[in-house]
């Protein structure tokens, strides 16, 4: 059994969270990863405050379990999303792509626990002293939107440097890396490419099968030079994007380039000229298997990878 306290703080069974990734965690996955003991959480992205109302009435149609919603900080719907978790009483809140502090004090009046997700030891701190529960300090490796430490660098660093539970994030997606995790000090783990391939999982096909067919080295970083670096899957639109930032073309032109790219992948199954996010451990995953069967294989890897950890 690997249970840490983290499991008790959040009343689930296995410290293993599915990342809140916009476009992809429906209602559908994250009440999936929740019944299968880990933490499913909706990933609210760009949607308006109806819709994520919506897919939390859903979720509580499938599981009595906890489960989490994601809020992009950087969303123009911000505001109104983080009324509908409160009247919603979500169990628990992550937030990406910015800070969450302004609303730290409400959400921890209804008991939310809040967990940001974090790129630096700076930011870790800050929020610790704003009251959040705990981090999720998530590498480099990860899909999407991205920081600049590795994991294997960001993760201890962290850990050493605040007293709230650290989930580790990015680059993980078995029970080894789980393991690697709890070696680092974390409490738990966070992934998204794995869960992409989840049978519950609802982006098309088309971007499922990009993934299994993915290797080690066919992910990118996209936009560093707009200060919005995104992660995905190397494609025509990768391309197109390096080519131009190779002539330094104004930034709002970049940016303009990435606009509703992410949706025409995953909701289109468009893998050329979308944005297919998604981390560099997707050389790892294999097979499309429901969330209940990624769990459990998650949780006998780290049981067989403590066994043969071969050290005396
Ligand atoms: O947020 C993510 N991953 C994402 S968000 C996303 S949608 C998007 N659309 C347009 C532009 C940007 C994103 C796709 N993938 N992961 C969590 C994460 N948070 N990674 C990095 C951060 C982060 C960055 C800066 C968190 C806080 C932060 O703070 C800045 C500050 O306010 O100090």
């Amino acid at each position: 059994m690997i249970r840490t306290p983290l499991c008790d703080l959040l009343g689930i069974e296995y410290p293993v969270l599915q990342g809140g990734m916009a476009w992809v965690s429906t209602a559908k996955l994250a009440a999936a990863v929740s019944e299968a003991g880990g933490l499913g959480i909706i990933g609210s992205g760009h949607n308006d405050a109806r819709w994520v109302r919506e897919q939390i009435i859903e979720t509580r149609k499938n599981t009595s379990k906890p489960f989490g919603v994601n809020v992009m900080m950087m969303s123009p719907h911000v505001e109104h999303v983080m009324q509908v978790i409160l009247e919603e009483r979500v169990p628990v809140i992550t937030t990406g792509a910015g800070n969450p502090a302004k609303y730290i004090s409400q959400l921890k009046e209804i008991g939310t626990k809040v967990i940001p997700v974090i790129p630096s030891v700076a930011l870790a701190q800050r929020l610790e002293k704003a009251g959040v529960d705990a981090v999720v300090a998530e590498g480099m490796e990860s899909g999407g939107h991205i920081g600049e430490l590795t994991t294997m660098a960001l993760v201890p660093q962290v850990v050493s440097g605040v007293t709230i539970p650290v989930i580790a994030a990015g680059g993980i997606a078995d029970g080894r890396g789980l393991v690697a995790a709890l070696a680092l000090g974390a409490q738990g783990i966070q992934m998204g490419t794995r869960f992409m391939c989840a049978s519950e999982c609802e982006i098309h096909e088309n971007i499922k099968q990009m993934i299994l067919k993915a290797k080690d080295r066919d992910t990118t970083v996209s936009g560093r030079s707009t200060g919005h670096p995104i992660r995905s899957l190397k494609n025509k639109l990768t391309k197109q994007y390096e080519e131009m930032e190779r002539k330094c073309v104004p930034v709002e032109q970049l940016e303009e380039l990435g606009i509703g790219r992410l949706r025409d992948a995953m909701i289109e199954g468009d893998s050329e000229t979308g944005t297919v996010a998604c981390g560099q451990i997707a050389g790892l995953v294999k097979e499309i298997q429901p969330a209940k069967v990624i769990i459990a294989d998650i949780i006998q890897g780290a049981e067989e990878a403590m066994r043969s950890l071969g050290v005396r």
